[in-house]
């Protein structure tokens, strides 16, 4: 048995967090940020993802985010999602996600204890802060007239951080992490902070693995790089068996 495919132990004393990146719904069909050389459906990361893009140009930020919702809407979970919400069937509240992703994969794969620190697809907001909560919302806007307005004027923006914004949840994740004593990150490249430092914020007593085809620019905080596409290996390193 190559030490690829040694299952990763997890005890009945271990407490999981899970950090998953676009690598995760490769596999679904959905394109990395990195794969397109920071290029997205082909628009530049800093036209479309920055506080600046939305104010420059709503409506091209508003048609890239509708061209994602688009495509989110016609994939389906994959073996590495599913993977993950079995483990969270096992582990109960031992068991934390976080996810960079904006797709609502893990969500449909059946995962409920995780978080999206980078915001959601499927969700709008206003652009003021008005007070009106973030909502589900499926509509594609894509053109300036289609925008819609929230009571107090503002325009209705993606739920999404975006490049310079302060990721969601910083309290819920720190303390997550503090409780850990197992890390998986999956299919991240360690390229977007600050979730490539989740690995240095863990003890160092912390078993810490990362799964993905190729090494992460964070690879040497790992105790363990596991080389390969998260759906082929992620359901084995996972099995029911291992788990005491
Ligand atoms: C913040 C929503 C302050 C948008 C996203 C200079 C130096 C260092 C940092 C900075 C700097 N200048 C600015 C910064 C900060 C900046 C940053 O990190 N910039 C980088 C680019 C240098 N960060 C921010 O602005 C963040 N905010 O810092 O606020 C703060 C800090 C701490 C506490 C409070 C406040 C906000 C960042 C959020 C940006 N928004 N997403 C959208 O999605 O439209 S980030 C976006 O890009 C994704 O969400 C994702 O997180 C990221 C892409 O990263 P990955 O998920 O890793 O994807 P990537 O393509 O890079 O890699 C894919 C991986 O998958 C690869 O490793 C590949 O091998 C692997 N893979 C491929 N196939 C598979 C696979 N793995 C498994 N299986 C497969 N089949
Ligand atoms: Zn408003």
């Amino acid at each position: 048995m190559s030490a690829a495919e040694e299952p990763i132990r997890i005890g009945e004393e271990d407490r999981v967090f899970v950090l998953t990146g676009a690598g995760v719904s490769a596999e679904s069909g959905l394109k990395t940020f990195r794969d397109q050389g920071g290029l997205w459906e082909g628009y530049r990361v800093e036209d479309v993802a920055t506080p600046e893009a939305w104010e420059e140009d709503a409506e091209r930020v508003w048609r890239f985010y509708s061209e994602r919702r688009k495509r989110a809407g016609l994939a389906e979970p994959n073996p590495a999602h599913r993977a993950l919400a079995e483990l969270e069937q096992a582990l109960g509240e031992r068991f934390f996600l976080c996810t960079q992703n904006v797709d609502d994969l893990h969500e449909r794969a059946g995962s409920r204890r995780l978080i999206h620190m980078h915001g959601e697809l499927f969700v709008s907001r206003c652009e003021n802060a008005c007070g009106r909560a973030p909502f589900a919302d499926h509509k594609l806007y894509e053109s300036e007239a289609e925008i819609a307005r929230c009571g107090c004027g503002g325009r209705i923006r993606p739920h999404i951080v975006w490049f310079g914004e302060i990721p969601l949840e910083m309290e819920r994740i720190q303390q997550e992490i503090d409780r850990a004593t197992v890390m998986l990150v999956v299919g991240t490249s360690g390229a977007v902070y600050p979730a490539a430092n989740f690995v240095r914020w863990a003890g160092p007593r912390v078993r810490k693995y990362y799964i993905g085809p190729e090494e992460p620019m964070n690879a040497a905080a790992f105790t363990r790089l596991v080389l390969g596409d998260a759906g082929a290996v992620l359901p084995g390193l996972l099995e029911a068996g291992n788990r005491e």
